[in-house]
């Protein structure tokens, strides 16, 4: 037993029993097997995860009941009848055009839809709007690696597969936190590195994530200097020979002005990435001597300033060495989203004609109008992301439609979207939930069905297109997104070219259109599946693309191994040193690296609602190294300033933190942590090739947040995020939600204001209070259980949460401790609380300590002592960082 998580045991009801269907969170795109009754199990049988899921994967089955889904469509605030909503759509959009013309409409989509509404919207806009103006979060996201594609090898394609990073000898993460990101590739890594331990990891990233567990080597580069790494690293490789001479010459070109900015950069590496130099020549050293070199590159590349000439220079030493599309060798782009690559597929980008045709090349927008039977098509490139929002803040997008993304949270310059948003003349918003921070200023606001509702297919970060298939009735009136835009088509009068019979319809015009004028020159051709019936669309198996329809009926699994570029040759890229992030610390702020955490999703709309996922980050959480505090206390408040805005967040000495930069996640927003919306700090920069934000590079000021007052509050329900100043709420159990508060009135005034917002009737407050020392402390008791707690104090060391919130959710049905022991917020003799780390059996970091100083001594015998780390396996990494730190604590002599 090697001690790695398995894949869960099939249990009631029987696999068969159970709707095949995708994981509709990040773009690893597991197959998942899943029931009406909330059982979800991976699909034993899908090639991205073979039955395994991580946490958030794992805990779909509780998000399927979500309370918070909108039941019906809404104009202006009232309920409205579809006709009504769909009229009302079409009236907007229509009097627009009619007044200021085709790009004085747009649409904001996202890669969270399926490949047949993205599909549809696409259409919708390009061909009858007649305008270019629907850009995707992907802009966000994937745009970098899709413009650093498009400049190298003349179409945006991801050569290799998974099975690669698994036969890999040297696999390079850069800038991805796969630990946390791609968990389920992670533990694809893991197995294959505990299978064959000379297999070698290396993470470039500025600070030390949950991924670097178990790597071979970390590069904590300095932020944005990516460009110098592989530039210096693309010198090496020419000077110590490894160019692949033959290929390179047949099969590419510009290697000469590449290699000479790389010659420019190669003696300042060392200073300009600020890598220790040893290091640096051992990276350098090995990835010069593995041929079987993959790498892979995530948001660290593609979220910068100078994030296309990053992926091109990492691309520039794949294609010198000649290491593309072979088995365990070749660049690889992670996709964020479950469908990330479908959209590119269709062309949702405001850069992007469908089916990877293209604008530029003759003749090709021409086939794709035909083939929409559309009377106009847009003519060129729309606005991108960022662009778009300025034009919706000048008044010059009348109507706007934004479906399945939450730009009021996501999009940087975060106040100035708000307000663009809130001024926009006509806002339609499409959602699965009801309360978003976007939805909220929307004048129609549209129910789309969620997960376990939608049927039609995605695509991953390795081609395989996989169907998600509904196996719940839709919730209320909800509607698939296609359906709801080929309505608002209809009644625009376009109703023909959107009349179709369902998704399998959709996804055969798509397939068919890759086929147009294709003849083997573009990549992306599905053209095969165009024949696609509705029983075999039903019952259809992932599939990775290529599938043409004709020549080779064995559809190549990766590409570029011989050549055979879309554009010919493929282009080495000439990627010189701009300064990026030069200046960083040097007038005192810290450069902001945003991400993600482990078990949220984005801006929580469905991850928040699960206990378990929110046990392992209850609170908005910014990281900083200890020298760089100000002497802000760990678990103070801290408010960081940027020149667009300010966020309050709870602070971490984190010595994992690379000095000169601080770490917050982009998850929380105006419902339930108003001041930690991150993303109001964040400027709108942008790379300049591919319009994707910097987001992960503003400055910020850092300062102590000082409040009169810290408090909590527990109760049955959810109060709001405004309870106070600097408030931030969420499950901490089940039916018990927590308010971490603080705020600048008397606390007396405070705890008899926040009180009063409690009241049950018939329950009764028991008190402790000091008003001299600004403690005040209550319980709220209702026969004799605690329904609710309120601590106030003068400083931000309060008791755990998680004692008393066990006994206040719903569920508790133990003795109740003596009121004193409540008041203290602790059993008077049970152990102290700890955070939960594994989500999956509830173990906290405190039991995992326990198994270590009883002996435990690595991973698998801390899961044998407390069953940490053996359901889905997502938290291993941590769990192997605690084991680090114990070990190394018990080496200290006392
Ligand atoms: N749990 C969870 N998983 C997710 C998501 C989620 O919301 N939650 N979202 C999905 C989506 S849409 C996406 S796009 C992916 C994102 O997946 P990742 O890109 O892996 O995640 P991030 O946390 O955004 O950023 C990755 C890392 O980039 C590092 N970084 C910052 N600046 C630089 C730099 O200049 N150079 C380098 N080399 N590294 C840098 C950060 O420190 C961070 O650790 O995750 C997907 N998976
Ligand atoms: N600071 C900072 N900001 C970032 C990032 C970062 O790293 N740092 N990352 C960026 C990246 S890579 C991404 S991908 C974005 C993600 O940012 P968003 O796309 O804004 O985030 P989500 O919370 O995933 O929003 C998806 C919305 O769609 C809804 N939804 C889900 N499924 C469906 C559906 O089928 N139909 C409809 N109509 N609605 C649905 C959800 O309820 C949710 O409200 O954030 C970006 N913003
Ligand atoms: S790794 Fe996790 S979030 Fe990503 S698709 Fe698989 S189960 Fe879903
Ligand atoms: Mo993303």
């Amino acid at each position: 037993m090697d001690g790695l998580p398995r894949p869960p045991a099939a249990t009631t009801p029987p696999l068969r029993d159970l709707t095949r269907t995708t994981c509709p969170y990040c773009g690893v795109g597991c197959g998942v097997l899943a029931g009406p009754d909330g059982t979800v199990v991976g699909d034993p049988d899908h090639p991205a995860n073979f039955g395994r899921l991580c946490s958030k994967g794992t805990a779909l089955g509780e998000t399927i009941a979500l309370p918070g889904r909108p039941l019906h469509p809404e104009v202006r605030g009232k309920r409205a009848s579809w006709d009504a909503a769909l009229d009302a759509v079409a009236e907007g959009f229509r009097r627009t055009l009619n007044e200021s013309g085709p790009d004085s409409v747009g649409l904001y989509v996202s890669g969270q839809l399926l490949t047949e509404d993205y599909y549809a919207a696409n259409k919708f806009a390009k061909g009858f709007l007649g305008t270019a103006n629907i850009d995707s979060n992907s802009r966000l996201c994937m745009s970098s690696a899709v413009a650093a594609h498009q400049r190298a090898f003349g179409e945006d394609v991801v050569p290799g597969v998974y099975e690669d990073l698994e036969t890999a000898d040297l696999l390079v993460l850069v800038g991805s936190n796969l630990a946390w990101c791609h968990p389920v590739l992670f533990q694809r890594v893991a197995v294959a590195k505990a299978v064959r331990p000379s297999m070698r990891v290396v993470v470039v990233d500025p600070r030390r994530t949950a991924t670097c567990e178990g790597a071979d080597l970390h590069l904590p580069l300095r932020p944005g200097s990516d460009v110098a790494l592989f530039g210096a690293l693309l010198a090496h490789l020419h000077a110590e020979g490894r160019a692949d001479r033959a290929w390179v010459s047949e099969h590419t070109r510009g290697l000469e002005a590449a290699l000479e900015a790389a010659h420019a950069i190669a003696p300042h590496a060392a200073e300009l990435t600020g890598v220790d130099p040893a290091d640096l020549a051992t990276f350098f050293r090995w990835f010069a001597a593995t041929r079987r070199t993959v790498t892979l590159w995530s948001q660290g590349v593609n979220q910068s300033e100078a994030a296309t000439d990053k992926a091109n220079a990492i691309l520039n030493c794949h294609l010198l060495t000649g290491r593309i599309g072979k088995p365990g060798a070749g660049p690889f782009s992670v996709t964020g989203q479950p469908n990330a690559m479908g959209g590119r597929e269709v062309g949702a980008l405001a850069t992007m004609l469908a089916g990877h045709l293209d604008w530029e090349r003759p003749g090709e927008t021409e086939l794709v109008r035909g083939h929409w039977r559309a009377s106009t098509i847009a003519a060129g490139p729309g606005l991108k992301a960022v662009e778009l929002f300025r034009a919706l803040s000048a008044g010059r997008i009348g109507a706007f439609w934004v479906m399945a993304t939450n730009p009021a949270v996501s999009m940087p310059d975060g106040s100035s979207v708000r307000d663009a948003l809130r001024r926009a003349p006509f806002l339609v918003v499409s959602d699965c939930m009801a309360k978003t921070d976007t939805a909220e200023f929307a004048h129609v606001r549209l129910p789309a069905v969620g997960w376990a509702e939608k049927d039609g297919t995605v695509t991953n970060s390795e081609r395989v297109i996989t169907r998600q298939r509904a196996f719940l009735p839709p919730s209320g009136e909800a509607r698939p997104d296609w359906w709801i835009v080929a309505q608002v088509a209809a009644r625009l009068g376009w109703g023909d070219a959107f009349a179709w019979s369902g998704p399998a319809a959709i996804f055969r015009e798509h397939a068919a259109l890759t086929g147009l004028g294709n003849d083997g020159r573009r990549a992306f051709d599905i053209s095969g599946l165009a024949g696609t019936t509705d029983a075999e669309y039903a019952a259809m198996p992932p599939a990775r693309w290529p599938r043409p329809a004709k020549g080779s009926t064995v559809a190549a699994e990766r590409f570029f191994a011989a050549g055979g570029f879309t554009a010919a040759r493929a282009r080495f890229v000439p990627t010189p040193w701009r300064g990026e992030g030069a200046a960083a610390g040097g007038d005192g702020t810290l450069t902001l690296l945003t991400g993600r955490l482990r078990d949220q999703w984005h801006t929580m709309t469905r991850t928040g609602g699960v206990p378990r996922l929110m046990a392992h980050a209850p609170e908005p959480v910014l990281a900083v190294h200890p020298e760089d505090t100000r002497g802000i206390a760990d678990g103070a408040l801290a408010r960081i300033a940027g020149p667009h805005g300010g966020a309050v967040l709870r602070l971490r000495h984190d010595t994992g933190q690379r000095r000169g930069t601080a770490f917050a996640p982009m998850h929380w927003t105006a419902q339930n942590a108003p001041t930690a919306r991150v993303n109001t700090t964040v400027p709108p920069a942008v790379d300049p090739i591919s319009g994707q934000p910097a987001l992960k590079s503003a400055r910020v000021a850092l300062s102590a947040y000082e409040p009169e007052w810290h408090g909590f509050l527990l109760a049955r329900r959810d109060l709001g995020p405004t309870l106070a100043p600097y408030c931030a709420t969420g499950l901490a159990g089940h039916g018990v939600w927590r308010h971490e508060l603080a705020g600048t009135e008397e606390p007396e005034q405070a705890f008899a204001r926040l009180i009063a917002s409690v009241g049950a009737p018939g329950a009764a407050w028991a008190r402790l209070e000091d008003p001299a020392s600004g403690l005040h402390r209550g319980v709220l008791l209702e026969a004799g259980r605690p329904i609710a707690a309120l601590f106030l104090g003068p400083h931000h060391r309060l008791p755990p949460r998680d004692w008393l919130a066990a006994l206040i959710t719903p569920e508790a049905d133990g003795a109740v401790p003596p009121i004193v022991a409540l008041l203290a917020g602790r059993a008077a003799d049970g152990p102290s609380p700890s955070p939960t780390l594994c989500v999956c059996n509830g173990v906290t970091q405190a039991r995992i300590r326990t198994a270590v100083e009883a002996g435990a001594r690595d991973v698998a015998a801390v899961g044998e002592r407390t069953r940490a780390g053996t359901g889905c396996g997502s938290c291993r990494p941590e769990i192997a960082a605690l084991l680090a730190a114990a070990i190394e604590q018990e080496a200290v002599p006392a």
